[in-house]
This record gives structure tokens, sequence and C-alpha cells, in this order.
């Protein structure tokens, strides 16, 4: 599955919504801290770019992407949290590792969208190495980071799009 038609960091949408009083927790995972860092950079200036307020974006840092599921369902759990962005970077070892963890991660952030009804993002990169990595973190592909602000943003919107809601806190 190629993404190198599909890069969300130069989208222009600027006026989707208001979301200077939503609420965003960050979960950042410490392994291969280059390029998680550069994805929240890239996720926590978008976010501020659209009009997000500092006050409201809350980071928490986990050891690797395998605990950021739970990280991510401790955040939901806060009903002033709107949204949730996981950011991680996995990369293809010489062992199953690789596919372990970022199955686990996958299902298990895909179960604390559904349970806790908000958006919970998968900002987790799963390149072959170290350079795929940087290019998608901020180098010739983009960041995709920001792709997971947009993304954050843009399922805020679709809520209210879809029930006439506000927000999702609540549920
Ligand atoms: N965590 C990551 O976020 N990215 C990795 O590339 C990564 N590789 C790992 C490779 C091995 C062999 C192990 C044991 C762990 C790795 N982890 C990685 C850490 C993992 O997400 C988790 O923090 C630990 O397994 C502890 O639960």
């Amino acid at each position: 599955m190629s993404s190198k038609d599909k890069n969300l960091s130069t989208h222009s949408e600027k006026s989707i919504q208001d979301i200077s009083s939503k609420q965003f927790a960050i979960v950042v995972a410490e392994w291969n801290t280059e390029v998680t860092e550069a994805l929240y950079e890239g996720a926590y200036k978008k976010l501020i770019e659209y009009g997000a307020k500092e006050k409201n974006i809350h980071r928490h840092d986990v050891p690797g992407s395998f605990e950021l599921t739970l990280a991510a369902q401790w955040a939901a759990q806060k009903s002033n949290i709107d949204a949730i962005i996981c950011l991680g970077c996995v990369i293809q070892g010489e062992t199953r590792h690789f596919d372990f963890i970022c199955d686990a991660v996958a299902h298990g952030i895909t179960n604390v969208n559904i349970r806790y009804n908000k958006p919970v993002i998968f900002g987790v990169l799963t390149p072959d190495n170290q350079q795929q990595a940087l290019d998608r973190a901020g180098g010739k592909h983009g960041n995709k980071g920001d792709e997971a602000a947009i993304t954050a943003i843009k399922m805020l919107g679709l809520y209210s799009e879809i029930t006439g809601q506000k927000t999702s806190v609540g549920f």
C-alpha cells in the first residue's frame, strides 16, 4: 500500500471548523526518538496552525509503540479530551517483533476508537529503515505527524456533520 500520492500535509481546507476549544492528547513513543519527535513537532504545529490552543494540547510519552494503546485509552477515558493522536515508529528488523508490535498497536488503537467513540489517530510509521522513516517525518515525503493532526481535525468535523453535535465528549 503506497502513500506516495496521498499527502495530507499540504491539504488546504483551513476553514474546516473552529477547534479553539477542542482538547487534544498527543501520545509519543520514545523508540526511534529522532523520528517521533519530528512527528510530534509536525502534529503540534499543525494543530496550532488550525486554531488549537497550546493549553489544550497535552503531550504524553510512552516507552515504545506497543504502549501507545494503553496511554491512548487512559487519555480517551478523560471526558475533556476530544481527540487523541498516537505517534510512533516501528522499524522492520530481523525478528518478528515488527509484526507483533504493528499488529498489536493497529488493533489496539482501533479498539480505543470504537470503545470511546472518539477519534484516536494512528500516526505510526512502519518503514523498512531509518531513512524511509525520516523521509516521512519532515523529509521528502512530508510529515505524517502533520497528517495525523489534520486527520484528527477532520474526524471531529465529521462527527459534527453526521450527528449534529459539537463534540463526542459525554459518550
Ligand atoms: N518500539 C517502537 O516504537 N519501535 C520499534 O522499532 C521497536 N522495536 C522493538 C524491537 C524489539 C526486539 C523489542 C523487544 C521491542 C521493540 N520496541 C519498539 C518496543 C516495544 O514497542 C515496547 O515498548 C516493548 O516491547 C515493551 O512493551
